[in-house]
Protein backbone atom coordinates (compact mmCIF):
# COMPACT_ATOMS: atom_id res chain seq x y z
CA UNK A 1 0.00 0.00 0.00
CA UNK A 2 1.11 3.91 -1.25
CA UNK A 3 0.27 5.75 2.07
CA UNK A 4 0.63 9.58 1.28
CA UNK A 5 0.10 10.50 5.06
CA UNK A 6 2.93 10.53 6.65
CA UNK A 7 3.54 12.03 9.85
CA UNK A 8 6.58 13.65 11.00
CA UNK A 9 6.49 11.34 14.26
CA UNK A 10 6.13 8.43 12.49
CA UNK A 11 8.95 8.53 9.90
CA UNK A 12 11.47 9.81 12.77
CA UNK A 13 10.61 6.60 14.23
CA UNK A 14 11.37 4.46 11.39
CA UNK A 15 14.04 6.40 10.58
CA UNK A 16 15.41 5.92 14.58
CA UNK A 17 14.71 2.13 14.31
CA UNK A 18 17.30 -0.01 15.55
CA UNK A 19 19.50 -0.35 12.24
CA UNK A 20 19.06 -4.01 11.54
CA UNK A 21 15.27 -3.56 12.05
CA UNK A 22 15.34 -0.68 9.65
CA UNK A 23 17.48 -2.35 6.67
CA UNK A 24 14.97 -5.30 7.03
CA UNK A 25 11.66 -3.32 6.72
CA UNK A 26 13.40 -1.49 3.97
CA UNK A 27 14.52 -4.79 1.85
CA UNK A 28 11.12 -6.31 2.74
CA UNK A 29 9.40 -3.28 1.41
CA UNK A 30 12.02 -2.95 -1.52
CA UNK A 31 11.68 -6.62 -2.72
CA UNK A 32 7.49 -6.46 -2.87
CA UNK A 33 8.47 -4.06 -5.81
CA UNK A 34 11.78 -4.52 -6.97
CA UNK A 35 11.90 -8.39 -7.04
CA UNK A 36 15.27 -8.25 -9.52
CA UNK A 37 18.35 -7.51 -7.90
CA UNK A 38 18.98 -4.83 -10.21
CA UNK A 39 20.34 -1.18 -10.07
CA UNK A 40 20.12 1.29 -12.56
CA UNK A 41 22.99 2.65 -14.23
CA UNK A 42 22.65 6.73 -15.21
CA UNK A 43 25.10 8.88 -16.74
CA UNK A 44 25.57 12.49 -16.23
CA UNK A 45 26.27 15.06 -18.01
CA UNK A 46 27.45 18.95 -17.24
CA UNK A 47 25.40 20.65 -20.52
CA UNK A 48 26.35 23.95 -19.13
CA UNK A 49 28.57 24.55 -16.25
CA UNK A 50 29.35 27.50 -13.67
CA UNK A 51 28.71 31.22 -13.66
CA UNK A 52 25.19 30.64 -11.70
CA UNK A 53 23.23 33.33 -10.34
CA UNK A 54 22.55 31.86 -7.35
CA UNK A 55 23.71 31.01 -3.87
CA UNK A 56 23.10 27.18 -3.29
CA UNK A 57 25.79 27.03 0.25
CA UNK A 58 27.00 23.68 -0.99
CA UNK A 59 27.26 24.20 -5.09
CA UNK A 60 30.59 24.46 -7.03
CA UNK A 61 28.79 26.19 -9.51
CA UNK A 62 27.52 29.30 -8.24
CA UNK A 63 29.48 32.34 -9.85
CA UNK A 64 29.53 33.93 -6.14
CA UNK A 65 31.60 30.83 -5.01
CA UNK A 66 35.46 31.16 -5.76
CA UNK A 67 36.08 27.44 -7.00
CA UNK A 68 38.15 25.47 -9.47
CA UNK A 69 34.90 25.21 -12.14
CA UNK A 70 35.72 26.82 -14.97
CA UNK A 71 32.57 28.09 -16.80
CA UNK A 72 31.58 26.76 -20.01
CA UNK A 73 28.54 28.10 -22.28
CA UNK A 74 25.57 24.99 -23.24
CA UNK A 75 27.21 22.48 -24.54
CA UNK A 76 26.28 21.99 -28.99
CA UNK A 77 23.85 19.45 -29.48
CA UNK A 78 26.02 16.85 -31.71
CA UNK A 79 28.53 16.76 -28.34
CA UNK A 80 25.91 16.09 -25.98
CA UNK A 81 24.68 13.04 -28.12
CA UNK A 82 27.84 11.53 -28.76
CA UNK A 83 28.27 11.38 -24.88
CA UNK A 84 25.03 9.95 -24.69
CA UNK A 85 25.70 7.53 -27.19
CA UNK A 86 29.20 6.83 -25.06
CA UNK A 87 27.18 6.41 -21.74
CA UNK A 88 24.44 4.11 -23.40
CA UNK A 89 27.27 2.02 -24.93
CA UNK A 90 28.60 1.50 -21.52
CA UNK A 91 25.44 0.56 -19.87
CA UNK A 92 23.51 3.39 -19.19
CA UNK A 93 19.75 3.16 -19.30
CA UNK A 94 19.20 7.01 -18.34
CA UNK A 95 20.89 10.50 -19.51
CA UNK A 96 20.71 12.68 -16.83
CA UNK A 97 21.54 16.41 -18.36
CA UNK A 98 22.41 19.40 -15.91
CA UNK A 99 22.54 23.22 -16.31
CA UNK A 100 23.42 25.75 -14.07
CA UNK A 101 21.31 27.90 -14.63
CA UNK A 102 18.83 29.81 -12.05
CA UNK A 103 15.84 29.36 -14.37
CA UNK A 104 15.15 28.10 -18.21
CA UNK A 105 14.62 31.00 -20.83
CA UNK A 106 13.23 30.93 -23.45
CA UNK A 107 14.86 30.80 -26.50
CA UNK A 108 18.01 29.60 -28.91
CA UNK A 109 19.19 27.73 -25.99
CA UNK A 110 15.99 26.13 -24.92
CA UNK A 111 15.39 25.08 -28.44
CA UNK A 112 19.09 23.26 -28.39
CA UNK A 113 18.52 21.77 -24.71
CA UNK A 114 14.69 20.29 -26.74
CA UNK A 115 16.64 18.67 -29.61
CA UNK A 116 18.61 17.48 -27.07
CA UNK A 117 16.09 15.83 -25.27
CA UNK A 118 14.74 14.60 -28.68
CA UNK A 119 18.05 13.08 -29.62
CA UNK A 120 18.71 10.96 -26.38
CA UNK A 121 15.15 9.43 -26.47
CA UNK A 122 16.30 8.65 -29.71
CA UNK A 123 18.93 6.67 -28.89
CA UNK A 124 17.03 4.56 -26.46
CA UNK A 125 17.24 5.92 -23.84
CA UNK A 126 15.26 7.69 -20.72
CA UNK A 127 16.21 11.56 -20.50
CA UNK A 128 16.01 13.35 -17.60
CA UNK A 129 17.46 17.21 -17.41
CA UNK A 130 17.77 19.45 -14.34
CA UNK A 131 17.58 23.11 -15.65
CA UNK A 132 16.79 25.34 -12.53
CA UNK A 133 13.03 26.33 -11.95
CA UNK A 134 10.61 25.75 -15.49
CA UNK A 135 7.35 27.76 -16.26
CA UNK A 136 3.80 25.49 -17.02
CA UNK A 137 4.82 26.24 -20.88
CA UNK A 138 8.04 24.89 -20.90
CA UNK A 139 7.47 21.92 -18.89
CA UNK A 140 4.71 21.24 -21.54
CA UNK A 141 7.60 21.75 -24.50
CA UNK A 142 9.94 19.66 -22.68
CA UNK A 143 6.79 16.86 -22.68
CA UNK A 144 6.27 17.00 -26.32
CA UNK A 145 10.47 16.81 -26.85
CA UNK A 146 9.52 13.22 -25.05
CA UNK A 147 11.51 13.90 -21.82
CA UNK A 148 11.23 11.22 -19.24
CA UNK A 149 11.87 12.88 -15.78
CA UNK A 150 12.92 16.02 -14.67
CA UNK A 151 15.13 16.60 -11.68
CA UNK A 152 14.81 19.65 -9.29
CA UNK A 153 15.93 18.86 -5.80
CA UNK A 154 14.39 20.46 -2.15
CA UNK A 155 17.74 19.79 -1.04
CA UNK A 156 16.65 19.58 2.65
CA UNK A 157 13.54 20.44 4.77
CA UNK A 158 11.59 23.86 4.79
CA UNK A 159 12.98 25.04 7.82
CA UNK A 160 16.65 24.37 7.09
CA UNK A 161 16.17 25.41 3.52
CA UNK A 162 17.39 29.34 4.00
CA UNK A 163 20.36 28.30 5.82
CA UNK A 164 21.46 26.85 2.25
CA UNK A 165 19.54 29.22 -0.37
CA UNK A 166 18.47 32.44 -0.58
CA UNK A 167 18.41 33.45 -3.58
CA UNK A 168 15.32 31.35 -4.70
CA UNK A 169 12.32 29.83 -2.31
CA UNK A 170 11.00 26.50 -0.94
CA UNK A 171 7.92 27.42 -2.79
CA UNK A 172 9.21 28.50 -5.80
CA UNK A 173 10.35 24.93 -6.22
CA UNK A 174 7.76 23.47 -4.92
CA UNK A 175 5.90 25.20 -8.35
CA UNK A 176 8.31 24.03 -10.49
CA UNK A 177 7.76 20.78 -9.36
CA UNK A 178 4.26 21.37 -9.81
CA UNK A 179 4.58 22.64 -13.37
CA UNK A 180 6.44 19.10 -13.80
CA UNK A 181 3.97 17.18 -12.75
CA UNK A 182 1.42 18.93 -14.17
CA UNK A 183 3.23 18.07 -18.15
CA UNK A 184 2.79 14.51 -17.74
CA UNK A 185 7.01 14.39 -16.65
CA UNK A 186 8.60 12.08 -14.11
CA UNK A 187 9.38 14.21 -10.95
CA UNK A 188 13.43 13.27 -9.77
CA UNK A 189 13.18 15.23 -6.19
CA UNK A 190 15.68 14.65 -3.40
CA UNK A 191 18.18 16.23 -1.35
CA UNK A 192 21.91 16.32 0.67
CA UNK A 193 22.55 14.58 3.50
CA UNK A 194 25.87 16.67 5.41
CA UNK A 195 25.15 20.11 5.33
CA UNK A 196 24.58 20.80 8.89
CA UNK A 197 21.01 20.14 8.78
CA UNK A 198 19.58 17.91 11.96
CA UNK A 199 17.95 14.97 11.56
CA UNK A 200 14.17 16.05 12.15
CA UNK A 201 15.58 18.25 8.88
CA UNK A 202 16.07 15.00 6.97
CA UNK A 203 12.61 13.35 8.12
CA UNK A 204 11.07 16.63 6.93
CA UNK A 205 12.46 16.53 3.59
CA UNK A 206 11.11 13.20 3.30
CA UNK A 207 7.73 13.98 4.45
CA UNK A 208 7.59 16.71 1.80
CA UNK A 209 8.17 14.11 -0.50
CA UNK A 210 6.44 11.29 1.07
CA UNK A 211 3.01 13.04 1.10
CA UNK A 212 3.12 14.71 -1.86
CA UNK A 213 -0.22 13.57 -4.07
CA UNK A 214 2.39 11.61 -6.46
CA UNK A 215 5.48 10.42 -4.94
CA UNK A 216 8.36 11.26 -7.18
CA UNK A 217 9.42 8.50 -9.23
CA UNK A 218 13.11 9.20 -8.51
CA UNK A 219 14.47 10.09 -5.58
CA UNK A 220 17.92 10.93 -5.45
CA UNK A 221 19.68 11.04 -2.12
CA UNK A 222 23.50 13.45 -2.08
CA UNK A 223 26.05 12.99 0.24
CA UNK A 224 27.15 16.31 0.14
CA UNK A 225 30.47 16.76 -1.91
CA UNK A 226 32.40 19.71 0.09
CA UNK A 227 34.07 21.72 -2.34
CA UNK A 228 36.88 23.99 -1.80
CA UNK A 229 35.59 27.71 -1.93
CA UNK A 230 32.09 26.87 -1.31
CA UNK A 231 30.47 27.88 2.32
CA UNK A 232 30.60 24.27 3.07
CA UNK A 233 34.11 23.34 1.73
CA UNK A 234 34.61 22.19 5.54
CA UNK A 235 31.65 20.47 6.44
CA UNK A 236 32.10 16.68 8.14
CA UNK A 237 31.40 14.24 5.68
CA UNK A 238 27.87 11.90 6.42
CA UNK A 239 28.86 8.59 7.94
CA UNK A 240 27.48 5.31 6.33
CA UNK A 241 24.52 4.79 9.13
CA UNK A 242 23.43 8.36 8.72
CA UNK A 243 23.23 7.42 4.35
CA UNK A 244 21.72 4.17 5.36
CA UNK A 245 18.82 5.62 7.94
CA UNK A 246 17.73 8.13 5.32
CA UNK A 247 17.33 5.46 2.28
CA UNK A 248 16.11 3.12 4.29
CA UNK A 249 13.65 5.54 5.47
CA UNK A 250 12.61 6.76 1.88
CA UNK A 251 12.74 3.28 0.79
CA UNK A 252 9.60 2.36 3.35
CA UNK A 253 7.78 5.50 2.52
CA UNK A 254 8.22 5.63 -1.09
CA UNK A 255 7.77 2.14 -1.67
CA UNK A 256 7.69 2.32 -5.87
CA UNK A 257 10.04 4.88 -6.31
CA UNK A 258 13.69 4.45 -7.59
CA UNK A 259 15.92 5.69 -4.54
CA UNK A 260 19.23 6.80 -5.93
CA UNK A 261 22.30 6.64 -4.35
CA UNK A 262 24.00 9.83 -5.75
CA UNK A 263 26.73 12.24 -5.11
CA UNK A 264 29.31 11.40 -2.78
CA UNK A 265 29.79 7.98 -3.41
CA UNK A 266 33.48 8.83 -3.92
CA UNK A 267 34.12 8.57 -0.71
CA UNK A 268 32.30 5.88 0.33
CA UNK A 269 33.70 2.16 0.69
CA UNK A 270 32.91 -0.50 -1.69
CA UNK A 271 30.63 -2.22 1.94
CA UNK A 272 29.16 1.61 2.40
CA UNK A 273 27.60 1.71 -1.08
CA UNK A 274 26.32 -2.22 -0.68
CA UNK A 275 24.54 -1.11 2.49
CA UNK A 276 23.30 1.75 1.13
CA UNK A 277 21.62 -0.43 -1.97
CA UNK A 278 20.34 -3.19 0.70
CA UNK A 279 18.76 -0.67 2.54
CA UNK A 280 17.05 0.21 -1.23
CA UNK A 281 19.01 2.04 -3.25
CA UNK A 282 18.25 0.90 -6.85
CA UNK A 283 20.19 3.47 -8.94
CA UNK A 284 23.55 5.35 -9.36
CA UNK A 285 25.40 7.64 -11.24
CA UNK A 286 28.48 5.74 -13.44
CA UNK A 287 30.89 7.26 -14.64
CA UNK A 288 34.22 9.12 -13.94
CA UNK A 289 32.04 12.39 -13.33
CA UNK A 290 28.91 13.67 -11.89
CA UNK A 291 28.89 17.21 -12.61
CA UNK A 292 31.79 18.83 -11.90
CA UNK A 293 33.07 16.97 -9.01
CA UNK A 294 34.62 12.91 -9.19
CA UNK A 295 32.33 9.91 -9.23
CA UNK A 296 34.15 6.40 -8.78
CA UNK A 297 35.95 4.49 -11.63
CA UNK A 298 33.66 2.62 -14.51
CA UNK A 299 35.35 -0.24 -13.89
CA UNK A 300 35.46 -0.51 -10.39
CA UNK A 301 31.78 -0.01 -9.84
CA UNK A 302 31.39 -2.88 -12.34
CA UNK A 303 33.76 -4.99 -10.59
CA UNK A 304 31.59 -4.28 -7.25
CA UNK A 305 28.35 -4.83 -8.70
CA UNK A 306 29.45 -8.05 -10.08
CA UNK A 307 31.09 -9.28 -7.15
CA UNK A 308 28.00 -8.73 -5.49
CA UNK A 309 25.22 -10.30 -8.01
CA UNK A 310 23.65 -7.22 -9.05
CA UNK A 311 22.23 -6.66 -12.42
CA UNK A 312 22.25 -3.55 -14.41
CA UNK A 313 18.82 -2.53 -15.12
CA UNK A 314 18.49 -3.42 -19.16
CA UNK A 315 16.73 -0.45 -21.03
CA UNK A 316 13.06 -0.23 -21.04
CA UNK A 317 12.50 2.85 -23.21
CA UNK A 318 11.37 1.78 -26.84
CA UNK A 319 13.66 2.78 -29.51
CA UNK A 320 16.83 0.97 -31.29
CA UNK A 321 18.37 -1.28 -28.90
CA UNK A 322 22.19 -0.57 -28.04
CA UNK A 323 24.84 -2.19 -30.00
N1 LIG B 1 20.97 24.55 -11.51
C1 LIG B 1 19.97 23.55 -11.42
C2 LIG B 1 19.30 23.50 -10.08
O1 LIG B 1 19.91 23.83 -9.08
O2 LIG B 1 18.14 23.11 -10.02
C3 LIG B 1 20.45 22.17 -11.79
C4 LIG B 1 21.84 21.67 -11.39
S1 LIG B 1 22.15 21.46 -9.65
C5 LIG B 1 23.90 21.31 -9.62
C6 LIG B 1 21.45 19.89 -9.27
C7 LIG B 1 21.55 19.36 -7.85
O3 LIG B 1 22.86 18.89 -7.59
C8 LIG B 1 21.31 20.32 -6.71
O4 LIG B 1 19.97 20.55 -6.46
C9 LIG B 1 21.95 19.61 -5.53
O5 LIG B 1 21.00 18.81 -4.89
C10 LIG B 1 23.03 18.74 -6.20
N2 LIG B 1 24.38 19.21 -5.80
C11 LIG B 1 25.02 20.30 -6.24
N3 LIG B 1 26.23 20.43 -5.67
C12 LIG B 1 26.36 19.38 -4.82
C13 LIG B 1 27.39 18.96 -3.92
N4 LIG B 1 28.51 19.67 -3.77
N5 LIG B 1 27.20 17.84 -3.21
C14 LIG B 1 26.05 17.12 -3.36
N6 LIG B 1 25.06 17.47 -4.19
C15 LIG B 1 25.20 18.59 -4.90
C1 LIG C 1 21.17 15.02 -8.04
O1 LIG C 1 20.39 14.97 -7.08
N1 LIG C 1 22.47 14.77 -7.98
C2 LIG C 1 23.11 14.99 -9.25
C3 LIG C 1 21.89 15.20 -10.18
N2 LIG C 1 20.80 15.31 -9.26
C4 LIG C 1 21.89 16.30 -11.16
C5 LIG C 1 24.09 16.09 -9.20
C6 LIG C 1 25.18 15.89 -8.18
C7 LIG C 1 26.16 17.00 -8.31
C8 LIG C 1 27.33 16.85 -7.39
C9 LIG C 1 28.28 17.98 -7.47
C10 LIG C 1 28.97 18.16 -8.77
O2 LIG C 1 29.53 17.18 -9.34
O3 LIG C 1 29.04 19.29 -9.26
FE1 LIG D 1 23.10 27.22 -9.55
FE2 LIG D 1 21.94 24.83 -9.40
FE3 LIG D 1 24.37 25.28 -8.31
FE4 LIG D 1 22.23 26.36 -7.18
S1 LIG D 1 22.66 24.16 -7.40
S2 LIG D 1 24.17 27.41 -7.61
S3 LIG D 1 20.97 26.81 -8.99
S4 LIG D 1 23.86 25.34 -10.46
Amino acid sequence: MIRHDWTLDEIRAIHDLPLMDLVFRAQTVHREHFGEHEVQLCSLLSIKTGGCPEDCAYCPQAARHHTEVKYQGLMAVPDVLSAARQAREAGATRFCMGAAWREVRDGAQFDDVLAMVRGVKALGMEACCTLGMLTADQAQRLAEAGLTAYNHNLDTSPEFYGDIISTRTYADRLQTLEHVRGAGIQVCCGGILGMGEGVDDRCRMLQVLATMAKHPESVPINALVPVDGTPLADQERVTTVEMVRVIATARVLMPASMVRLSAGRKAMSEEAQLLCMMAGANSIFFGEKLLTTANPDYADDMRVLETAGIRPLEPRVEGPAAP
